[in-house]
């Protein structure tokens, strides 16, 4: 019976699932929430709130805790001594500095202490920036004009220069604290941080998750010397190499084995970025399949059969674990915003559920442009969303049009910004912790005006991983994981109801709001 662990560091939890390959079953399925379990980090969401000028920070021994503690869930769960495989996925461009002590440290791990304890001193840089950092601005800039425009950082990485990408986030570390900068030996991404310390050594990164850096050349899938330069001295020898989705790159260190009964030795894949590995755990790494995932961020992403950029400057490209490229945009104002709307009228989601099922399909006119926080995808610098519809509805006095108003906003845009991938699918596949609710899901299909299907297994990130670790240490046939994993949910495509014309004046009027 051999298992295969995959996991899913993301935002606001460290989650698993271990999945039996024979019998095609998941046998366990497993989540740390940061804030409720670990409150003494004080990230109620995952991450540290009101960071200066847009700094979004994480802490990295958080994220160490969570996995012991998500271990030790497993532990209950399932055996896992028959553990076979191991892969997982991150929360996409936030970074981890270590400095010279790291190497050693980790490949010295002592089960008698916790992982936070040992590695803490091997922390170049005590917080991590994750992806919701709009701090770089003007990094961006200084990369973007070093090698002759963003035009050039998009055709070389896949994107131009991004706030919240690697790169800039490294250039800002670089020229805020140079001291520190010289003392860090290795940048780790958060999918090859974990990666390393279940293998008890530095691991490579992959495609999937260094296209998220404007540091990778998209066309050659490695370093890029003019980006590597344009972005901090030295900066080559403190990358990992990166390696092709499919690389084992390690075995499971002992700390793992007598600390929590896993085998000591078991192959690692390469981790990767949560999405990249949502688009395998949704069964869509063939181009094809479109999936928009609604979890902390909201994402929309397919497989691609080349490298398609977007004109607007807002979308990427990254790499596809199973080969070949991927496209994605991303919309930070996801869940945040939706829980926002939630708590300004004290709801939970059973009423958030009931104001939408309350409300026409296209709000009687009533819009809104749903951006808490500085927006990605359009990029805007706003504070608070905007309201049109009469003083009443602008007043926030009511709040069932207010919430719908909100998802219709959030899928108007979703589907405004992805226009430039020219994907026409009759079916969308929803998955993410806000794809349970079936009146968002409802709603995606009215604005989209297409098909929507989830899958029977949810945690779309972790199944991913163990398909990726089951493909490459098993030997198992992508095909028949996804015949056997990725099965649509029993009864649960979702038409659209609304007509087209519904949300043809919304539109309209959305796009020129945004724009003035
Ligand atoms: P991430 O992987 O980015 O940490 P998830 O995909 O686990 O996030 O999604 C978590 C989010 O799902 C929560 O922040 C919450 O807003 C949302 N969520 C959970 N249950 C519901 C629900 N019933 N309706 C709408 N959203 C929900
Ligand atoms: C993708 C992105 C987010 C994070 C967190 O570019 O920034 O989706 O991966 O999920």
């Amino acid at each position: 019976m051999p298992l295969v662990l995959g996991l899913d560091a993301s935002t606001q939890s460290f989650s698993a699932l271990v999945i039996d390959t024979e019998r095609g079953a998941i046998v366990a399925d497993a989540s740390v929430n940061f804030g409720q379990r670990l409150p003494e980090y004080n990230a109620p969401s995952g991450y540290i709130p009101d960071g200066p000028a847009g700094e979004v920070h994480a802490n990295p021994l958080m994220w160490l805790d969570a996995l012991e503690l998500l271990l030790e869930d497993l532990c209950g769960l399932c055996d896992l001594s028959q553990i076979a495989a191991i892969s997982g996925a991150g929360q996409q461009h936030g970074s981890v500095y270590l400095n010279g002590k790291w190497v050693d440290r980790v490949s010295m791990l002592d089960a008698n202490g916790k992982l936070s304890e040992q590695l803490a001193q091997c922390l170049a840089r005590k917080t991590s920036p994750i992806w919701m950092d709009t701090s770089t601005g003007a990094e961006c800039a200084e990369i973007a004009a070093a090698v002759g425009g963003n035009e050039v950082v998009c055709a070389k990485s896949g994107s131009v220069a991004i706030e919240r990408f690697t790169g800039p986030q490294i250039r800002r570390f670089y020229k805020t604290d140079p001291g520190a900068y010289a003392r860090t030996e290795r940048i780790h991404l958060v999918s090859s941080f974990i990666c390393s310390v279940l293998c008890g050594a530095d691991a490579p990164l992959d495609t999937g998750d260094g296209a998220g850096m404007n540091l990778l050349n998209v066309a050659t899938w490695n370093w890029d010397v003019a980006l590597l330069e344009a972005t901090a001295p030295g900066l080559k020898d403190k990358l990992p190499p990166v390696v092709p989705g499919a690389t084992e790159v390690g075995y499971l260190s002992d700390f793992f084995a007598e600390k929590y009964g896993m085998p000591a030795g078991i192959p690692i894949t390469v981790f990767t970025g949560d999405n990249p590995s949502s688009l395998v755990g949704m069964g869509a790494s063939q181009p094809g399949k479109v999936v928009v995932s609604l979890g902390t961020s909201d994402t929309f992403f397919a497989a691609m059969p080349g490298i398609v950029t977007d004109p607007a400057g807002c979308g990427h490209v990254f790499g596809n674990p199973l080969g070949g490229p991927m496209s994605l945009q991303c919309f930070i104002n996801g869940s945040l915003a939706r829980e926002e709307v939630k708590g300004r009228f004290g709801y939970d989601w059973a009423r958030f559920t009931e104001a939408l099922e309350s409300t026409p399909a296209g709000n009687e006119g009533k819009l809104m442009l749903p951006f808490f926080r500085p927006e990605i995808s359009p990029r805007l610098d706003w504070i608070q969303p905007v309201l049109a519809g009469g003083e009443a509805f602008e007043n926030w006095q009511e709040p069932a049009a207010a919430i719908r108003a909100c998802v219709e906003g959030q899928f108007i845009n979703l589907k405004q910004r992805s226009a430039w991938m020219q994907l026409a699918p009759e079916v969308i596949f929803l998955t993410g912790g806000a794809s349970k609710n079936d009146a968002i899901a409802q709603l995606a299909a009215d604005v989209f005006q297409t098909k929507i299907q989830r899958l029977a297994v949810s945690g779309s990130v972790a199944l991913g991983a163990a398909m990726r670790a089951a493909n490459s240490t098993l030997g198992l046939d992508i095909t028949s994981l996804e015949n056997t994993f990725c099965q649509p949910e029993a009864d649960s495509e979702i038409r659209p109801l609304a007509s087209t014309e519904t949300y043809a004046s919304l539109d309209a009027r959305f796009a020129e709001l945004v724009t003035r």
